[in-house]
């Protein structure tokens, strides 16, 4: 298939075994590992298409593509129950249709149409949908860090049973109002699951170039929290931890630590000079670690899909990408009016409802 990776067959030689049985208590069986696979090719066909219209000059500012980085939104959230938040960056179409948001609302809020889940105010880093629980979307980097803390301490303040999925990468890591949120989330016990995804690279900058202590599962140790590094290019491994991390928190045990091992397979945005790595690191990770072909070579080892059936879900992701980018193309501006709604939240309003 015409994806970003060069099929299972490439990774079965590069690594020279066969790929690993689903592992025991981890989940795997037929119908998620198809839903896995599904949710995967969703978000990477709907990155593909993304790059496509801002090259055609149909998005404009920034954009950050996810693309290599799918196991772990889709692993992650498939433990999340209604009422669990998630908070991430700015490399974040993923993270919402992993959250099941309508692809045709998260592409039309990259090309600025009315019809955009921020109505189209908010563009690729700042979507926002508390339907379906998702926090955002920040292009202050670390930020949400802190809020997705806060959210934590919302649910504690609540007793409502709900963990806050925070989500952030490995250049974020080294801020420092990281490091008060962890303090602040020890010490009172707060529901959260941080998930550092660790793409080796910040910007421009690789890991080693920027940090002290590369292993950032390491870097809750001084507040006493757990961490664990996880495999984030194998859905199966992120749905164990992410589950375990969950269980954690949500039983009043505080936050968890999970660093995902991933790549990005794309620049850092969508103008990037690419001279801080070689194609050959690239092409190596594409072949032997991909997330998708690993999905791929179980589905199929376990003969719970052929290649028909695998193209099939191709065609049918396909079509929805396409026509989530016809949608974002056709769909009409915002009216300028949007410009003063939702800038100010009425509490006025607010207050007489809580008074009532
Ligand atoms: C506070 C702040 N400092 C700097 C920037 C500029 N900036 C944008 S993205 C980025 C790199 C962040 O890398 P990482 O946390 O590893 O996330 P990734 O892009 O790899 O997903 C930087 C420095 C910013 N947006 N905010
Ligand atoms: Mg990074």
């Amino acid at each position: 298939m015409a994806r970003e990776q060069t099929g299972a067959a490439g990774r079965r030689k590069a690594n020279g075994a066969e790929a690993k049985e689903p592992a025991d208590g981890s989940g795997g069986g037929k119908d998620e590992l198809l839903k896995f696979y599904r949710d995967m090719l969703l978000i990477r066909r709907f990155e593909e298409r993304a790059g496509q219209l801002y090259g055609m000059g149909l998005i404009g500012g920034f954009c950050h593509l996810y693309i290599g980085q799918e196991a772990i939104a889709v692993g992650v959230q498939s433990v999340k129950t209604k009422g669990d938040q998630i908070i991430t960056g700015y490399r974040e179409h993923g993270h919402m249709l992993a959250a099941g948001m309508d692809p045709k609302e998260v592409m039309a809020e990259l090309t600025g149409r009315a019809s955009g889940v921020s109505r189209g105010k908010g563009g690729s880093m700042h979507m926002f949908s508390t339907a379906e629980d998702f926090y955002g979307g920040h292009g202050i980097v670390g930020a949400q860090v802190s809020l997705g803390t806060g959210l934590a301490m919302a649910n504690r303040y609540r007793d409502d049973g709900h963990v806050s999925f925070t989500y952030f990468g490995d250049g974020a890591a080294n801020q420092g109002q990281v490091y008060e949120s962890f303090n602040m989330a020890e010490l009172w016990s707060l529901p959260v699951v941080y998930i550092i995804e660790n793409n080796q690279y910040a910007m421009g900058t690789a890991i080693g170039r920027s940090s002290s202590e590369t292993h950032l599962y390491k870097r809750g140790a001084s507040f006493r929290i757990p961490g664990e590094e996880v495999d984030g290019m194998d859905v199966l491994a992120v749905r164990a931890a992410a589950g375990k991390a969950a269980e954690h928190a949500r039983s009043g045990k505080g936050p968890y630590i999970l660093e995902m091992k991933t790549y990005r397979y794309r620049g850092h945005s969508m103008s990037d000079p690419a001279k801080y790595r070689t194609r050959e690191e690239v092409d190596e990770v594409r072949k032997t670690r991909d997330p998708i072909d690993h999905v791929e070579e179980l589905l199929e080892k376990n003969k719970w899909a052929d290649e028909a059936a695998l193209k099939a879900i191709d065609a049918e992701v396909k079509r929805i990408v396409a026509d989530a980018a016809e949608f974002a193309r056709t769909s009409p501006e915002p009216d300028p009016k949007e410009l003063y709604t939702d800038v100010y939240t009425d509490i006025t309003q607010e207050a007489s409802e809580v008074a009532a």
